[in-house]
């Protein structure tokens, strides 16, 4: 589906590390369309609501903390299976398992500071993307798309 969408999060920590650039730049660099973004610092609330599946696990609480440690950086990104690929250029969870060329795998070591967020299918994309942008996305032509799609 060229049309599936994605939400993609630099964490706290990606952005005091100054890899928001970096992570845009991949994202943009692979063919996938930005149609929303924003910084936004997070309440804990919100957060709680992002990590609703996780509530019961015994780094929840830490895991909000950190989220809501500083502003992060919301987007969402649309095109061709937007959900698999980005979790593969997120790389594993845990930055030990993250292979080498992935966002992870290049720039993280330690699953509670893993720098970035990416959704898990294609349900939690669009549950994510109305959490973080009630507002909504923004619709709009690439004149790239004949080049990166068939
Ligand atoms: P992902 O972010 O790859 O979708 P997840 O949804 O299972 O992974 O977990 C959400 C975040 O919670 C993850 O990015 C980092 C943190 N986390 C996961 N497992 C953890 C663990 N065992 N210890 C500490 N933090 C963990
Ligand atoms: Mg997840």
């Amino acid at each position: 589906n060229n049309a599936e969408r994605t939400y993609i999060m630099v964490k706290p920590d990606g952005v005091q590390r100054g890899l928001v650039g970096e992570i845009i730049a991949r994202f943009e660099k692979r063919g996938f369309k930005l149609i929303a973004l924003k910084l936004e610092h997070a309440t804990k609330e919100h957060l709680e609501k992002h990590y609703a599946d996780l509530k019961d696990k015994p780094f929840f609480p830490g895991l909000i903390k950190y989220m809501a440690s500083g502003p992060v950086v919301a987007m969402v990104w649309e095109g061709l299976d937007a959900v698999k690929t980005g979790r593969v250029m997120l790389g594993a969870t845990n930055p030990l398992a993250s292979a080498p060329g992935t966002i992870r795998g290049d720039y993280a070591l330690a699953v509670g500071r893993n720098i970035c967020h990416g959704s898990d299918s294609v349900e939690s994309a669009e549950k994510e993307i109305a959490l973080w942008f009630p507002e909504g996305v923004i619709q709009h032509t690439m004149a790239s798309a004949e080049w990166v799609f068939e």
